[in-house]
Formats: structure tokens, sequence, C-alpha cells
């Protein structure tokens, strides 16, 4: 099966699973901020990520793991809800339909951000079926990864920033921003699924890899991308003035850059049980449109 077939129907396995563990029992408009943006789409990698990383060591049975990759798009929803705030990125559109402030309210929107977030993290905790050692530590590479060391602090970073095209800059911010908490996914996967200690670090290596080609890559189609495809504006960050890969070094050696990163995290994971998917998604990060 092609790799774009397989994300697919992951992808259709996801949006299942969410339904199921969305929160009942909320006041009515924020169930229905939070399913609004829940069901807006999206490609659903994060989770795909922990259920794969997992597989790649050797879990055969995925059943017990399902609600904890669930629980990585509820954190990646809340981001995207806050990131189009008009005090954010300010964007009327995402996955293709208007933004959740843009239907709901501002109000609404931050909040149905923020529920998602500390949803997710009760949503791993009440797991039974995983041992309790293994919950706490997946709980703190996700708030890590998520949170001031990680995501918040990048996008703290991408907004403070004043533009100088340096890499120190830019580095910081996209692996922060972005590859940290795909970094966290392919870890959390990874001590899931039982890993030797070096497994889960070769799984932590390809997750940042793959985490800062996935951003080259958003910042590529944020230059010369299709904005039906995406369901979003494109030229958004150069208008902006925002600092990006292709601004700091030009489209073609972003190109490169982006392709380097996925070598080396094909590399990383050659050790590994079962690498074969993984090093599909590698590649499919930088030949994705949407
Ligand atoms: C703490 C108030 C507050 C807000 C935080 C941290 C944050 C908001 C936003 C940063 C997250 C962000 C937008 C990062 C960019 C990463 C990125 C490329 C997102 C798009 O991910 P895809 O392509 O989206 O996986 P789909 O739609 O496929 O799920």
């Amino acid at each position: 099966m092609r790799i774009r077939d397989f994300l697919a129907k992951q992808a259709t396995f996801i949006n299942k699973a969410i339904e199921k563990y969305t929160p009942k029992g909320v006041p009515e408009k924020l169930f229905d901020a939070m399913s609004y943006s829940l069901k807006a789409g999206g490609k659903r990698l994060r989770p795909i990520l922990v259920l794969e990383s997992a597989k790649a060591v050797g879990k055969e049975d995925i059943s017990d793991i399902i609600d904890i990759a669930v629980a990585t798009e509820f954190i990646h929803t809340y981001s995207l809800i806050h990131d189009d705030l008009p005090a954010m990125d300010d964007d009327d559109l995402r996955r293709g339909k208007p933004t959740c402030h843009k239907v709901y309210g501002e109000a609404i929107a931050i909040l149905a951000g923020d529920g998602l977030q500390s949803y997710a993290f009760e949503l791993i905790s009440s797991n039974q079926k995983v041992s309790p050692d293994k919950l706490l530590r997946v709980i703190n590479i996700l708030s890590h990864g998520t949170g001031i060391y990680g995501m918040v602090a990048g996008q703290a970073a991408d907004i403070l920033h004043e533009k100088e095209n340096s890499f120190d800059d830019i580095e910081f911010i996209h692996t922060h921003k972005t590859a940290k908490f795909i970094q966290s996914c392919c870890e959390i996967g990874a001590v899931l699924g039982n890993a030797k200690e070096e497994e889960i670090k070769a799984l932590s290596k390809y997750g940042l890899y793959i985490g800062l080609a996935f951003q080259i890559q958003d910042d590529i189609l944020d230059e010369i991308g299709d904005e039906k495809k995406l369901g979003k504006k494109t030229q958004k960050d150069k208008n902006k003035n925002k600092l990006t890969y292709p601004s700091v070094f030009g489209l073609e050696k972003s190109k490169e850059m982006a392709k380097d990163y996925i070598e080396k995290a094909k590399e990383e994971i050659k050790i590994l049980k079962n690498p074969e998917i993984l090093t599909e998604i590698a590649d499919f990060i930088i030949s994705r449109e949407v």
C-alpha cells in the first residue's frame, strides 16, 4: 500500500477514536467549539506517529494506547485554535474552514483551546491499561515538548523575534514551535512500545529531524503551496515579514536542508525492529502538498 493511502486509512482510524474520546457533559457552546475544530480534518500526523513509533519497536497490540495517541491530537488542535487568534497569527481559515474564533468568538475559542489542552492530560492520566510509571513519563515528555521548553517557547520566540536573518533564531523557533512536539510523539510511542533506552533515543532524534523538515516544508508551502489544497491562505509568513527557512536561505537551499534532515532521520531508525513505515513517513513529510 502506498504511504499516502496508509496515512489516509490511519487518519480515518484516528478520527473514529477522536469521536470516542471527545469529552462529553461540558457546556454546549464549549463542546461545539472543541468538537468543531477537532472534526475540521487534518492529517492526524502526531497520533499516527505515536502509534507507528510503538509498532516500530515491536508493539503489536496498540489497543491500550489509542487514548494517549488521541490526546496528542487534542493538544495539536488547541495549538492551532490559539495560533489562529487575532492576537497571534490572526487567521480566518484553517483546514479549509472558518477558524474557531470566527465561528464561536474569541473567548470561547480561547477556552476551547485551554479545555483541549488540559483534557489531553486528563485522558492520559485516566488510562487504566498502561502502568502508572510509564504514564508519568509520557506526561513528562508531552508537557516538556509542548510547554515552556517546547512549543510555547517557540511560539513566543516567533512572535517576539526581530528579524535578523540569523540561523540561530530560525533554528530555535522551528525546533521549539514544531519539532519538539513531533519529537515528543515519537518518544511517547517508543516508551509505550517498551523500547530500550537506545531505541527511545533513536526515535527521539528521528522525531526532531522529521519535525524540523516538517516545518521547513510548511515554510516552503507557505511560499509556493496551493491555497485550495492547503485550506488556508499562503504567503502569510512572507507578508508578515516572518522568519522562515526560505526567507533566510532561499527556496532551493531550504529544500536541500529539509532533505538532509530526512536522510538523518531515516539513518537513526535503522536500528529498530520495524523501521519501514516510519521511513516512508519521513519521505512523505517533504513530498506533502498539505
Ligand atoms: C499558549 C496562548 C498559547 C498559544 C500557543 C504554541 C501555539 C499556541 C502555537 C504553535 C503551534 C503551531 C501553529 C505550530 C506550527 C506547526 C504546524 C506546521 C502546524 C500545522 O500542522 P499540520 O500540518 O496540521 O500537522 P493538520 O491540519 O494536518 O493537523
